[in-house]
């Protein structure tokens, strides 16, 4: 006899920290046992007790041509039967470099690493090393993984230094982030106003996607790159969540802003471990052993992992793409505004590629302040039932949903059904 999510979870809580081995994976948000996936493939996943759920969560990102994909699979197969890791240069790593840098155009030169945290980590060291600078500004609401200088929350006063969000993290590593509002562009141009030639860099998620998903307000990343500009900070797009998912060359692209900096994960590594830092050449140039900003990784260039990148990516790379992806996720969001209206319930959806978010309020927010609005039992209400009824969204208000190439109309529908169910059960 098999055994049940719960005796797995039970088990796991034994051996592992809360059964996970990433926290949001526990379900404490919304409650009862995590799923314990077995098998997947396209769309769908298969749990341990063999229960098929439509998969909106893509392992939070990176399956944007959906699971196990024959190209990607035999991609892996074929590098994994020629070397699992070599800690030295391949002809793939070349290939993925030169690609990257084509599809992202402000990525002159760029490194690889095992995860966007290394990524977004080494891009703060790099702002710093390169300006000589200690301040980096980050956004509330807004998650670059879990580097010490970026697990830091808003100071008493907007424009204080920041606080530790995590134990562990010293004060005065903390103090050297400054935490705004996102979208608040007058607050920018006085915290550059004040501190413009302490700052070394920006770090922000140009669409936001780790407080659910809320959209840059019009003239806000206009205002970092100015100001950046302005006052030699040096501009840092998050891109491990947006690349390849907000469109082919990421949120910079769609928004037409070009960063110093860029960070990449996820979508490029095709769900194995694969995240990138780059941009500038001058920036990029700092970095070991070219210049005197160290950071080194044994497994960086994983041949194994960017078999799966590439061909992902290659995947991706293609003029019908983003666009047939795109439509399959606008037509979920509508469809599951149009239910709830039916329903009478609050809520409120939206998409950007192939992303989207959903909230139990009448607008989609455009601050951490108005996400925090959003009705989260009535979300943990509606997740739970989509969940018995085979939907698997994230278990979090505060995170963004995924759609794959391999989402079809059927399972659009078959998700709508199950929120008619939903929606009541929320209400
Ligand atoms: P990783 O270190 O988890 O590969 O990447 C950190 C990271 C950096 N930047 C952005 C914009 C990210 O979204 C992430 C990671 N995203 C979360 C999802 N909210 C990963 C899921 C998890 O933490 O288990």
């Amino acid at each position: 006899m098999k055994p049940s999510n719960e005796e797995l979870f039970a088990r796991a809580q034994a051996r592992i920290p809360a059964g996970v081995n990433s926290p949001v994976r526990a379900f404490r948000a919304v409650g009862g046992a995590p799923r314990f996936f077995e098998r997947a493939s396209g769309a769908h996943l298969w749990d341990v007790e063999g229960r098929r759920y439509i998969d909106y969560v893509g392992s939070w990102g990176p399956m944007v041509a959906g699971h196990t994909h024959p190209r990607v699979v035999e991609a892996v197969q074929a590098a994994a039967s020629r070397a699992l890791s070599f800690g030295a240069p391949t002809v793939a790593e070349v290939e993925m470099a030169e690609l990257l840098c084509r599809l992202v155009p402000s990525l002159e030169l760029v490194r690889l690493v095992s995860s966007g945290t290394e990524a977004t980590m080494t891009a703060i060291r790099l702002a710093r090393g390169f300006t000589g600078r200690d301040l980096i500004v980050k956004f509330e609401g807004c998650y670059h993984g879990h580097a010490d200088a970026l697990l830091v929350k808003a100071g008493s006063g907007a424009l204080t230094f920041g606080h530790p969000s995590s134990a562990g993290v010293p004060a005065q590593t903390a103090a050297h982030t400054l935490v705004l509002d996102y979208n608040d562009a007058a607050k920018v141009r006085a915290l550059f106003g004040q501190h413009g030639a302490e700052i070394a860099g920006v770090i922000v998620e140009p669409v936001a996607g780790n407080m659910n998903l809320v959209l840059p307000a019009p003239g806000f990343l206009e205002t970092l790159r100015e100001q950046c500009t302005q006052h030699g900070a040096v501009l840092i797009f998050d891109e491990v969540m947006t690349g390849f998912r907000v469109a082919a060359g990421g949120a910079q692209a769609r928004y037409g802003i070009r960063p110093d900096l860029t960070t990449l994960g996820k979508v490029i590594g095709g769900g194995l471990p694969v995240a990138a830092v780059g941009g500038r050449r001058d920036i990029m140039q700092c970095i070991a052993p070219l210049g005197p900003v160290y950071q080194a990784g044994t497994l960086s260039g994983n041949p194994v992992a960017v078999a799966a990148g590439l061909a992902t990516l290659k995947l991706v790379d293609t003029p019908e793409f983003q666009p047939r992806i795109e439509a399959t996720t606008r037509s979920l969001v509508a469809g599951l505004a149009a239910a709830a209206k039916r329903a009478g319930v609050t809520f409120a959806s939206q998409s950007i590629g192939s992303m989207f978010g959903i909230y139990f309020r009448a607008t989609p927010p455009t601050s951490f302040a108005e996400v925090m609005q959003c009705d989260a039992q009535r979300f943990n209400r509606f997740f739970q039932s989509m969940l018995a009824q085979g939907i698997y969204l994230a278990p979090s208000a505060y995170e963004a949903g995924f759609v794959s190439s391999a989402h079809d109309a059927a399972d659009v529908e078959q998700t709508l059904v199950a929120a008619n169910e939903a929606f009541g059960s929320a209400s």
